[in-house]
């Protein structure tokens, strides 16, 4: 006895079966190659992303920006501090600070200098922040700022 060869109606559906398979695999094959992308592109943000945990903070006559700072609760965060003013203003010779009494802070930077300092807030709440070496110094409103510690 021979082998029974496929009915007509047998072999469509086997046609059919692997038109089936073959779009699954694509369809796979299309969302893997996806996910793989996003994770490429997840893996080279984390690559080029700066420190975690360091804010930077320019600040001028015009006050600070940002001037609020959202910190982790217990966590060291590293603040880069960035003036924008040079040694022409006549007030403070272009000096700035960044005071926060309450965490510990007094920091200075020389005009268009940089520093860089760590701040460890380990109480949750909203705290002051301000600069007094420049005009109106504590008293002005543009050079005032909040640390939100969550
Ligand atoms: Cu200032």
């Amino acid at each position: 006895m021979g082998r029974v060869l496929p009915s007509g109606r047998r072999q469509r559906r086997l046609v059919a079966g692997t038109w089936r398979v073959l779009a699954f695999a694509l369809l796979t094959a299309g969302a893997l190659s996806l996910v793989g992308t996003g994770l490429w592109q997840s893996v080279r943000q984390l690559v080029q992303a700066p420190p975690t945990g360091t804010l930077r903070v320019e600040v001028s006559m015009s006050g600070f920006d940002p001037s609020r700072l959202v910190v982790p609760a217990g966590r060291r965060v590293q603040i880069e501090l960035v003036n924008l003013d040079d040694q022409n203003h006549a007030d403070g010779g272009g000096w700035h600070d960044f005071k926060a009494p309450v965490l510990g802070v007094a920091e200075w930077v020389a005009p268009l200098g940089r520093t860089t300092f760590d701040l460890l807030a380990t109480r949750r709440g909203t705290f002051r922040f301000y600069c007094d070496a420049c005009c109106g110094g504590a008293r002005d409103p543009a050079m005032n700022g909040a640390i939100v510690v969550e």
